[in-house]
This record gives C-alpha cells, sequence and structure tokens, in this order.
C-alpha cells in the first residue's frame, strides 16, 4: 500500500507550532495513519533535546573531546555523542523508525522490536569542529520509507538514492534554533521559542533566489581543486558589475551554517573533488542527500557536478560526494564552467 504523500495545510499557518503544523498537515492527507506525523514528531523532539545541550554546552562542561575517533577518523567532541545517543533513544521509541544510520556510528542501528516501517538517515551534530569557538553547527536528517513485508531492514535498505527520501530538514544552531523541514511539498522553517520550549513556524514556504552573489567553498584548497574549478572560482572574483560580478565570499566552515545563508540568500556552496578527497569530503546519505532534498523542493539545485545529487546510488553508508548547491542559475554556471556540462 503506497502512503499518501503529506502535504502541508494551505492557508498560512505563521505562527503554529511544530506539531500543530504538522499535524494538520497530516489530516488533509486520506488514510494517514499517523505514523509518518507522529516520527516527524519524534525528530522534533530530538532537535529540542539537542537544543537544550548545544545552548548549555559552554556552561555543563560537555565541550571537549571524548578522546575517542568515530567511523570518519575524525576525533569526537562530547556534545557529538551526546547528539548521537539522544536522537537515537528518541527515534527508538513510538516504534516508528525501524532503523536509523549516522554519521557518528560505522552500522546502522536497528530496532527489531519496531513494525515501523521508516528509516532515517541522520548527522547528529554536523559542524563539530566548530563547537568549542562557538559558530553555528547542526544536526541533519532524511527519511525514506521501507518495505518491511520482506522482515526486518537492512544496510542495504539504507543504499538508496536520495531521490526516494519521503522528508528530510535541517536544525541549525546558530543565533537562534532553526528547523528548516520539507516532505517534497513545499519548504518550511520553525524558530525554536525557549520560552515556550516549542518550535513555531517562522518561514513559511522557504524559496531559493534563481540566482545570488554569494559562493561559498573553502579557498584554502585553491591548489587541490582541478583546473575546471580554478577557472569557475576565479570568474565569480571578475570585475564585471555588467554581469553582477564579482560575487561575495562567505565560507563558515560548517555545512549546515553555509547550506542556511544559501538557501535563503542564494548563491552557490561548493566542496568539490579535490586531490586531497577525490571523492569529495561530505557524506551521501546524511549530508548531501537531506541538503539537495531541501534545496529542490525550495526551487534550488543540488548536483556533484555533474550529477543529481539525489540520483546517486550510494554503495556504503558513510559513501562521500562533491557537494555543489544553490541557485539553479549559479549551480549552472558552476557545471558549464567547473565540468564543461549543461544542468542535469
Ligand atoms: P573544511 C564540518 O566538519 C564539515 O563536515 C561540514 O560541516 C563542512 O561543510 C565541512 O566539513 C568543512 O570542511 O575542509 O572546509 O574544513
Amino acid at each position: 500500500m503506497s502512503t499518501p504523500s503529506w502535504s502541508p495545510p494551505d492557508v498560512s499557518q505563521e505562527g503554529a507550532t511544530l506539531e500543530t503544523f504538522i499535524l494538520e498537515g497530516m489530516f488533509k492527507v486520506d488514510g494517514a495513519t499517523g505514523a509518518f506525523t507522529s516520527l516527524l514528531n519524534q525528530l522534533c523532539l530530538a532537535a529540542k533535546l539537542i537544543t537544550t545541550r548545544v545552548r548549555r554546552a559552554g556552561l555543563a562542561d560537555i565541550l571537549g573531546y571524548t578522546g575517542e575517533t568515530n567511523v570518519q577518523g575524525e576525533r569526537v567532541q562530547k556534545l557529538d555523542t551526546l547528539a548521537n545517543d539522544l536522537l537515537i533513544a528518541t527515534l527508538k521509541r513510538r516504534g516508528h523508525c525501524a532503523a536509523v544510520a549516522t554519521e557518528e556510528l560505522p552500522e546502522a542501528v536497528f530496532f527489531p522490536e519496531s513494525k515501523g516501517s521508516y528509516l532515517v538517515v541522520a548527522d547528529p551534530l554536523d559542524g563539530s569542529s566548530n563547537i568549542d569557538v562557538n559558530i553555528s553547527i547542526g544536526t541533519i536528517f532524511g527519511i525514506y520509507r521501507c518495505d518491511r513485508s520482506q522482515g526486518l531492514p537492512t544496510t542495504e535498505s539504507f543504499l538508496r538514492p536520495g531521490s526516494e527520501m519521503v522528508a528530510a530538514g535541517y536544525v541549525i544552531y546558530g543565533s537562534s534554533t532553526v528547523l528548516v523541514l520539507s516532505t517534497g511539498n513545499g519548504v518550511h522553517g520553525f524558530t525554536w521559542d525557549p520560552s515556550a520550549g516549542e518550535f513555531f513556524l517562522s518561514h513559511e514556504n522557504i524559496r531559493c533566489p534563481r540566482r545570488g552573489n554569494i559562493y561559498s567553498i573553502n579557498e584554502g584548497n585553491a591548489q587541490r581543486w582541478t583546473d575546471g574549478v580554478r577557472s569557475w572560482a576565479a570568474h565569480l572574483k571578475e570585475s564585471a558589475p555588467e554581469q553582477g560580478l564579482p560575487y561575495s565570499h562567505r565560507y563558515v566552515g560548517s555545512l549546515v551554517a553555509d547550506a542556511h545563508r544559501t538557501l535563503f540568500k542564494g548563491g552557490i556552496f561548493a566542496y568539490p573533488a579535490d586531490l586531497k578527497s577525490p571523492k569529495g569530503k561530505l557524506r551521501l546519505l546524511y549530508e548531501a542527500n537531506p541538503m539537495a532534498f531541501v534545496f529542490e523542493a525550495a526551487g534550488g539545485a543540488a548536483t556533484t557536478g555533474t550529477e543529481r545529487i539525489l540520483d546517486v546510488v550510494p554503495t556504503q553508508l558513510h559513501a562521500r560526494v562533491p557537494l555543489v548547491l544553490g541557485s539553479v542559475e549559479d549551480v549552472a554556471l558552476y557545471q558549464r564552467l567547473a565540468h564543461g556540462t549543461t544542468a542535469p
């Protein structure tokens, strides 16, 4: 039985809580069981729990490294571990999630007691190298349906293109905490109100501008780029006001922060393959795919430079890809100048 696709309510819901917004979206779907709605609310609960810990990090001595390293070979910070554990524990409740794969764990976590038909992929705390210098970090998530007619899911159940996701989004812990969510029908932002302990709809129907004037890439890697990427970056720095050049350069070094700014202001974010990261640095399942899902739902674009991100079929949970996302015109220009290809 194909689960009807969820869509948000028609009339403006400005000021509605996230739970209300999700619930009212469900009421519009004939035959909805409430499982998807309940799973989304569990993810929102995880975001609330992580938000409170992130906001207290400076006070509660949960900064600093644990001394361990994760499957990426990166030093693990306490907040990383805490966010990962909170997310998994929250998703395990209510039984709608059959398994979850996160950046922090080498293998997926399966919930055999669950009768749920959903899989979650997540980067529980992206940008963790910025935690102890108080720069924006975030949580990134995506949701797939899974077929339970063959019994429990397996790791292979996760190795599907991002186009098969039914929802995706992220939480940015910045000057305020904002949860950005898409179920494929538009993109909506919810801002955390700590006094109420709720997320309230604050950005309805977010649209990515067709073109921006900001490019976001780690210029420190320039000597490792291909000639094509170098010529693209050089083009954006030319002084040609009639072409809207030069662009400004902004780079936080936290994907959620750089992507969030690009979603609202337009322009382009790129983490291309280079001599140090021949497959790119960012992970397909729980970084590139959820961001690509959000950007396409907001009228933006996301490619590897030659292929639509959401079409890439992962070969393993922690597969890496080159990631280029942003305004459709800026992504198309990147593809033309950096790879000599046209938009997919
Ligand atoms: P670099 C953070 O560690 C991260 O995974 C992403 O959030 C960010 O976009 C990227 O790495 C930054 O990488 O090599 O520029 O520091």
